[in-house]
């Protein structure tokens, strides 16, 4: 039987203010047709082929990589840009410091000038997204008008879509974020398309009183799939301090004991520091009977349940990898998760139409095109994949998913990792003496710059909660929100500190990490439980030698003291490092903070 295809112009939703305010949108950016987004994979197999017509899209081998497809960007749209966000709070002073501030009066002319027409001669498609499972107590919604189909299919991936959710927005119980999105591109009649349409012009800008996000000129990641970044924390972070909730920059996993128990941890880290291989990691060999669950790999929303415990949500629905260093060794769980309906962008592609990237396998293929689209091979100086190059793949292919990862109440949080990339000071592990000290060692955490960031190396880059980017007003009101959250809670994660990154004098890394790290959130979920041993220390608990469950590895224990060992002199220039931080917040800063320095500064001095 024959059914006549739908017609995608036809609203998918009798909500009026929606309806009026596409009606708004469209009469502004001028697009040549509408289509509103039903997310069914009819649709999504219409618009990967109409992009591989266009040349945005290559089909990849499906033999080898079904249901995957590839793309390359534009030079200039290879990562987010920073320079170009802005919060465009009411008053400056609500953005802070960390951000970059423009009048919002000033700003929507300059985004009016800047979207008039600009979707001219291409399709406005009407995106409706659920952060967090459809329903859910903890999700919301958004709607995203864009002309890029790249970033329909990409959102179809990361997160919920289509009908279900307008099914959601006409029952009227939850306000709809809009998020405006134009690549910046409009065609005139006849134009040929460019393969990555883009601007030079970028503006990246979040309206927090309003709930507003608007984007201007990239089709790429962060500054184009605007539940993520823009909408799961920017704006997310103003509406959790508003209702009493968090919106973090964390990945969730559930750690299973032998005895079938298991425990939830959310960790926060800078980028560059392994976060998606943490989420998915492999306990060793030796760990019979214990298994990590993943829940998310990026960003965390928790909130009190009524019997005062914490519990978070995953509110993606995939993955949004940096696939150069993902391979069979350092993350088998993401390569099994990639294999099929997955989207790569700036890798190499290889020439049975497959792809790679940088440390997938140990030795390259002969021959490949790289991520501009020109001819590489091993002996060339430059690289194949972009370093910031990616794959959107969904978290339900993940082998170790959680089997609760969409569970609408999200599961109960017992414990909360700060960490970062820091090669002398901070030992491998310790815990903060309680919730207030804790804020503390997650408002003042650090990492090193890589060269691959395009930092200078070696350089501490304070970033509180790994919340530097992401967070959509004043990071000194954020860490009064984190101490306030306390007031809700019957019972508070423990909270931890880990460094995989410590060397020696030599330069050598002292840990192993990777599996290895099982061994120390073995430690860490058995303190949370209570049942870990470890020693008082001026800057927190520890656990000794015998502490760590060491069975499978030959750990010789001068190394381990060496991992967990710091200098009082070390520590001085560490709390230094801390009141640059806190001089450029001062206005805002909650003086619990500037205590516990002072406290930090008191014990580590009985320590001399
Ligand atoms: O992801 C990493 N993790 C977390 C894993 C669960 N990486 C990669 C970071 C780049 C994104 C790590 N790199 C980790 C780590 O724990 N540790 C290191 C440092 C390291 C690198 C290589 C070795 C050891 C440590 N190689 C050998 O020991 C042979
Ligand atoms: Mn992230």
């Amino acid at each position: 039987m024959l059914t006549t295809p739908r017609d995608p112009s036809r609203p998918l939703s009798e909500n009026l203010h929606l309806l009026k305010w596409v009606e708004k949108m469209a009469h502004l950016t001028k697009p040549a047709a509408i289509h509103w987004v039903d997310g069914s994979e009819e649709e999504n197999a219409q618009l990967c082929q109409e992009m591989v017509d266009a040349g945005t899209f290559v089909r990849l081998n499906q033999e080898t990589w079904p249901g995957c497809y590839y793309a390359r960007s534009h030079a200039n749209d290879v990562a987010r840009v920073e320079d170009r966000t802005y919060i465009c709070s009411l008053s400056k002073d609500n953005a802070g410091p960390m951000n970059n501030w423009e009048d919002p009066f000033k700003m929507r002319k300059k985004l009016k000038a800047l979207f008039n027409g600009s979707m001219a001669g291409r399709t406005m498609y009407v995106l409706a997204f659920s952060m967090g499972p459809v329903g859910s107590p903890m999700s919301q919604i958004g709607v995203q008008l864009t002309d890029s189909p790249y970033v329909v299919v990409n959102t179809r991936i990361m997160a919920r879509i289509g009908l279900s959710v307008c099914k959601l927005i006409d029952k009227n119980v939850k306000r709809v974020v809009p998020c405006m999105h134009s690549v910046g591109a409009p065609l005139e009649a006849g134009q040929k398309d460019a393969t990555w349409p883009c601007n030079t012009e970028k503006y990246i800008v979040h309206f927090p009183e309003s709930r507003e996000i608007w984007s201007y000129g990239s089709g790429y990641g962060g500054n184009a799939l605007l539940g993520k970044k823009c909408f799961a924390l920017r704006i997310a972070s103003n509406m959790a301090r508003d209702e009493g909730w968090m919106a973090e920059h964390m990945l969730i996993l559930g750690v299973e004991n032998p005895q079938g128990e298991k425990t939830y941890v959310a960790a926060a880290f800078p980028s560059a520091c392994g976060k998606t291989n943490l989420a998915m990691l492999i306990p060793p060999a030796s760990f019979a009977g214990w298994k990590v669950w993943t829940v998310g790999d990026d960003i965390a929303w928790i909130k009190p349940d009524d019997k005062g415990k914490l519990r978070a949500i995953n509110p993606e629905a995939g993955f949004f990898g940096v696939a150069p260093g993902t391979s069979d060794q350092t993350n088998p769980n993401a390569m099994a998760a990639l294999r099929s309906n997955t989207i790569f962008t700036n890798v190499a592609l290889t020439t049975d139409g497959g792809v790679w990237w940088e440390g997938m396998t140990e030795t390259p293929p002969a021959e490949c095109t790289d991520w501009q689209g020109n001819r590489w091979t091993p002996e060339m100086a430059t690289k194949a994949a972009h370093p910031n190059a990616r794959f959107t793949a969904p978290a339900s292919q993940c082998p170790t998913i959680d089997p609760a990862w969409e569970d609408p109440t999200g599961v109960p949080l017992s414990a909360i990792m700060f960490g970062g990339r820091r090669a002398e000071t901070i030992p491998l592990v310790y815990q903060a003496f309680n919730w207030s000290s804790g804020v503390y060692m997650g408002a003042t955490m650090g990492s090193e710059t890589t060269a691959a960031a395009g930092g200078v190396q070696g350089k501490v880059r304070r970033d509180p909660m790994a919340m530097l980017p992401f967070c959509g007003y004043h990071m000194g009101d954020y860490f009064r929100h984190w101490l306030k959250m306390q007031r809700n809670l019957s019972e508070t994660p423990r909270i931890f500190h880990v460094n995989w990154f410590r060397k020696d004098i030599a330069g050598k890394f002292l840990w192993p990490g990777f599996s290895e790290n099982m061994r120390i959130l073995k430690w860490i979920v058995d303190r949370s439980r209570v049942r870990a041993l470890a020693r008082e220390t001026p800057i927190g608990w520890m656990p000794r030698f015998e502490d760590i469950e060491w069975k499978g590895l030959d750990f010789p224990r001068e190394k381990f003291e060496e991992l967990q060992s710091f200098k009082g002199s070390d520590w001085i220039s560490e709390v230094i490092g801390h009141e640059e931080l806190f001089i450029q917040l001062h206005d805002h800063l909650p003086p619990e903070m500037i205590y516990e320095r002072e406290l930090l500064i008191c014990r580590l001095r009985f320590d001399e």
